[in-house]
């Protein structure tokens, strides 16, 4: 049974130092120590041996199943080291190769516009104000000198909500908020942009929702020529100098005089084509001295003070800069569109 012993152990040794495998090794200790292994089959003899013999087999059988389990755990972990290099050399990343571009979005053309023009009024002095969208029909028609039913409210034609509660149609209803909010004893200088809505029929030029940016400029001794010089330089500013444009007489129940200003159309450079409606001009804001009326109603005294406002549409004003010929490209989100105009 001694021999059968060391038999056993030299055969498992073996066996177990030409394993390759983990699985293998799983085998071989099943094969030699399991219920049914080489091992214990000998072990189960060891009833028909003598007692003197029986603690001396007994103890060798010990030392074999201990150089066996030694062998096993040894080249089990030789193996799982070597499993692992082959795993990090799998799982190598070479950090040289380019990475895969990420798409890079940017802001819509209109809110570019919208902060260019910001900015030279921020230069000019002025603040930027907010008003509500949904608006009530006070601050949109009446503290702008529209009460109900004066004819002037046709030209704005209204989605309503309510009797008194509606979409803004412009952003004028912000001059007579921001005056309220002074309370009539200081000098204003705003401009408020956002989103209107009227219930336009939409064409290349209009758009039943789209942009405005209000100004509004209060202070003692505020004249037309302090208008005309502040649409010229902003006019400059935004189209470049030698960008013609004109001011027409025009009217608002909130501005008198009223003017309104156009530029030359940049899509036929005054020829006249399908944006500028073959007049050469296009419109893209309205203004005036602003209506005593609209003053005293927000609580200033007509007699001392005195200010302009207007009301431009950065929707036409980015057609003109960058010779688009449809405002409805705007807000069809086109990405094919946008993205020409993400470095704008
Ligand atoms: C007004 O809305 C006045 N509140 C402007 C104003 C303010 C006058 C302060 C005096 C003092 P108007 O309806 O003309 O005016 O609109 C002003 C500008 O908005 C237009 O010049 C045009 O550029 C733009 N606009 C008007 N309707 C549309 C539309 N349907 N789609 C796109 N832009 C429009």
């Amino acid at each position: 049974m001694k021999e059968q012993l060391e038999a056993i152990k030299k055969e498992a040794l073996e066996a177990i130092d030409q394993s390759q495998s983990v699985k293998g090794l799983q085998e071989l200790n099943v094969a030699y120590l399991g219920r049914k292994g080489s091992l214990t089959t000998v072990l189960r003899g060891m009833g028909q041996l003598s007692k003197e013999d029986r603690p001396v087999v007994g103890q060798l059988a010990n030392e074999v199943r201990g150089a066996i389990e030694e062998a096993l755990d040894e080249k089990q972990e030789i193996l799982d080291h070597v499993e692992l290099e082959k795993q990090l050399e799998n799982e190598t990343i070479d950090v040289t190769l380019p990475g895969r571009p990420v798409k890079v979005g940017g802001p819509h053309i209109l809110t570019s516009i919208i902060e260019e023009i910001e900015d030279i009024f921020i230069g000019l002095g002025y603040e930027i104000k907010e008003g509500p969208e949904v608006e009530t029909d006070y601050y949109n028609f009446e503290a702008l000198n529209l009460p109900k039913g004066h004819p002037a409210r046709d030209m704005q034609d209204t989605f309503y909500i309510t009797n008194e509660l509606l979409m803004r149609t412009h952003t004028s209803p912000v001059q007579a908020r921001t005056m309220r909010a002074l309370e009539g004893n200081r000098p204003v200088r705003m401009i408020c942009p956002g989103k209107v809505y009227r219930r336009d029929n939409d064409d290349a030029t209009h758009s039943h929702q789209f942009t405005q940016i209000e100004g509004l400029y209060v202070d003692k001794n505020v004249r037309m020529s302090d208008l005309k010089g502040t649409l010229n330089t902003f006019a400059k500013k935004i189209f470049g100098e030698d960008r013609e444009i004109r001011l027409r007489p025009s009217f608002f129940p909130f501005t008198e005089p009223s003017v309104e200003m156009d530029i030359l159309c940049k899509v036929c450079s005054g020829k006249g084509c399908s944006v500028c409606k073959k007049s050469g001009w296009i419109e893209i804001l309205g203004a005036g001295m602003v209506h005593p009326k609209v003053l005293a109603m927000a609580g200033y005294d007509p007699e001392v003070y005195t200010g302009f406002a207007f009301g431009m549409g950065p929707d036409r004003i980015a057609m003109l800069k960058y010779g688009v010929d449809d405002i409805r490209h705007f807000y069809k989100n086109d990405v094919r569109f946008l993205k020409q105009f993400h470095n704008a």
